[in-house]
């Protein structure tokens, strides 16, 4: 038990108040708690075990004997209670944009609606429209919020997606049925987020492979069981196609069911040109097969070099193909060392020592810690005091660990009018700065390019935090024009991030091809809370290669010594 999981939970009590309907003042007592327990800096089991949770400002007879009761059992009553006694299709409504809880409890007050469902069939009868508070505009919102839901639920987050076809592909190739087997589909392009899992196998004995499969305990429900393709949900409610195929043929299926869609149609109109048909079982000249037995072949007997998985978009790639003009991709070993990482001076977990030595086991060279600045005081944002006593553990440490390296910056809030969050004396401390948005997301697109490019201005400045603020299948980016930022960042040269947070990916990979072709730099961030965290920059990685990213392209694959004159250069 900590403090921000009585704050959570003081949070949501706040969203079921308002929910179930109650006085607003009561809903928002619970939010003041929250946020007062959240400026309140001193150690709070220790107040906890002193019995002193009442002095807390904010914190009166009511909260205060929950917050007891919660801390010392793990749960509360009146939490559950409260819980069960709100429709749970309520709580998925709350994920609708635009939506809130005093809304929400409206339309169940109103039109008696407990379900997106409902919901749905609501807004296409109209009748929000002529509902008090809401109108035919916000009609409209609610019912392209549900369109979003449902896209967001109906896809997975690339790294969930592909921990669990790693174990179904270990499963495989123990397999005496299998001579062959690999992850297709978009998880092997590296895309963001996956509909499903896609599975290629050779088997000589397909009915029997594919039998063992849909048996398996890992699989919840099977939608289509035959001698070529298994359909499968697994347990973890994800999607699985296992498709089988002979030996002869798997090098095609491998390339056909890799995909791109798009990609696939312009290989297959390019075949066409030369007289050949292609598709998921060979490439044909007349009725003959063009024997291919690697993927790498079968692009050969196009005329092209073989394009890596994570360029198959029909983004150009099979031009560049053609001209022998494909990027060579960066790689998990071209990196060397690993910026925007959070210590337990902030809102990281582990303290700075413990972070060294697993980028140390990493095989990086330095790494670029970062905590929040002072206006962040929700993710315990570092006072000006907090700072100084910070670098001098980087420079202790420095020695203890030399020739490993800590560069010492920030993650600086940048305000709503795009200044950064410390003055220039204090900013200058730092050997880099990351500028980020955490704050008012709601400005215009204008507002919000005017204040990222002002922060990009800023000669304190290194690099912009995830330039678009979305989190995958959950909130879309903030209005901001992106090609303006781009140029910016080229204007003033500056880098931008790609965090590698599976939750952002952030920048998209398609505009770090962009990116590229401007020469602004990328910095892969693992944007890490925890030593864990570090080893994101793996995803980060495949979506720099996504993006056609050469180690030239990422910040983080200089040399300590040419980051040291990098970052001088910058300040
Ligand atoms: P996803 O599942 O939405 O994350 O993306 P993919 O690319 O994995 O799509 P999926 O699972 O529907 O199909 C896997 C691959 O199979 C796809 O990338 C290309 C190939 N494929 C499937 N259906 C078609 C089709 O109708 N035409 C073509 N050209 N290729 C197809
Ligand atoms: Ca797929």
């Amino acid at each position: 038990m900590t403090k921000e999981d009585v704050i959570r939970t003081l949070e949501d009590i706040a969203v079921l108040l308002e929910l179930s309907g109650e006085n607003p003042f009561k809903s928002r007592a619970y939010q003041t708690a929250a946020r007062n327990l959240e400026k309140f800096d001193l150690d709070f089991s220790d107040w906890m075990s002193q019995g002193k949770i009442f002095e807390i400002d904010g914190i009166g007879e009511a909260i205060g004997k929950k917050i007891t009761e919660f801390w010392e059992t793990g749960q509360l009553d009146y939490y559950d209670k409260l819980r069960a006694s709100i429709p749970p299709g309520h709580l998925d409504m709350l994920k609708i944009g635009g939506l809130g809880p005093k809304k929400i409890h409206t339309l169940y007050q109103e039109l008696g609606i407990a379900t997106v469902g409902e919901l749905e069939y609501a807004c296409h009868e109209n009748r929000l429209a002529a509902l008090k508070g809401f109108g035919k505009k916000t009609q409209e919102n609610i019912l392209a919020g549900i369109e979003r839901l449902k896209h967001y639920q109906a896809r997975r987050l690339s790294d969930e997606a592909a921990d669990e076809a790693q174990i179904l592909l270990e499963i495989l190739q123990k397999s005496q049925d299998v001579t062959q087997v690999t992850i297709a589909g978009s998880l092997r392009r590296g895309n963001e987020t996956v509909k499903d899992i896609d599975l290629l196998a050779s088997s000589p004995r397909p009915e029997d492979l594919a039998r063992a499969f849909a048996g398996q305990d890992r699989v919840d429900a099977v939608s289509a069981l035959g001698a070529t393709k298994v359909s499968v949900v697994l347990k973890s409610g994800i999607n699985c196609d296992l498709r089988i195929v002979s030996a002869a043929e798997f090098p095609y299926a491998l390339h056909h069911f890799t995909g791109s869609r798009e990609h696939n149609t312009a290989m297959r109109s390019r075949a066409k040109d030369r007289g050949l048909k292609m598709n998921e079982y060979g490439l044909f000249k007349g009725e003959a097969n063009v024997v291919c037995r690697t993927e790498d072949q079968i692009f050969a007997a196009l005329g092209l070099s073989f394009i890596p998985p994570e360029l198959r978009e029909n983004m150009g790639e099979i031009e560049a193909a053609e001209k022998g003009d494909l990027p060579r991709l960066v790689e998990e070993a071209d990196i060397r060392g690993l910026f925007h990482i959070h210590t337990n001076a902030s809102d990281g977990q582990d303290p700075l020592e413990r972070l060294i030595l697993s980028a140390r086991a990493l095989g990086m060279q330095y790494i670029g810690i970062s905590d929040h600045s002072r206006s962040a005081y929700y993710a315990g944002g570092l006072k000006i005091e907090a700072i100084e006593k910070q670098h001098t553990l980087v420079d202790d440490l420095n020695k203890k660990h030399a020739p490993f390296h800590v560069f010492k910056g920030i993650e600086s809030d940048i305000l709503p009018d795009g200044s950064l969050d410390y003055d220039e004396e204090t900013l200058a401390k730092f050997d880099f700065v990351i500028a980020a948005i955490h704050s008012q997301f709601n400005m215009s697109a204008e507002e919000m390019t005017a204040r990222i490019v002002k922060a990009l201005q800023n000669p304190f400045t290194t690099m912009l935090a995830h330039p678009t603020g979305r989190l995958l299948l959950s909130r879309e980016p903030y209005a901001v024009h992106i090609m303006d930022v781009l140029d910016a960042a080229a204007r003033f040269g500056k880098v931008l991030e790609l965090n590698a947070n599976p939750h952002r990916l952030d920048l998209d990979w398609r505009h770090c091809i962009i990116a590229k072709k401007r020469n602004v730099k990328i910095a892969v961030n693992p944007d890490a809370h925890q030593t864990a965290g570090l080893s994101h920059f793996r995803l980060g990685i495949k979506i720099a290669r996504k993006g056609w990213l050469e180690k030239d392209d990422c910040l983080n694959c200089l040399s300590l010594k040419d980051m040291k004159a990098y970052l001088r250069r910058e300040a």
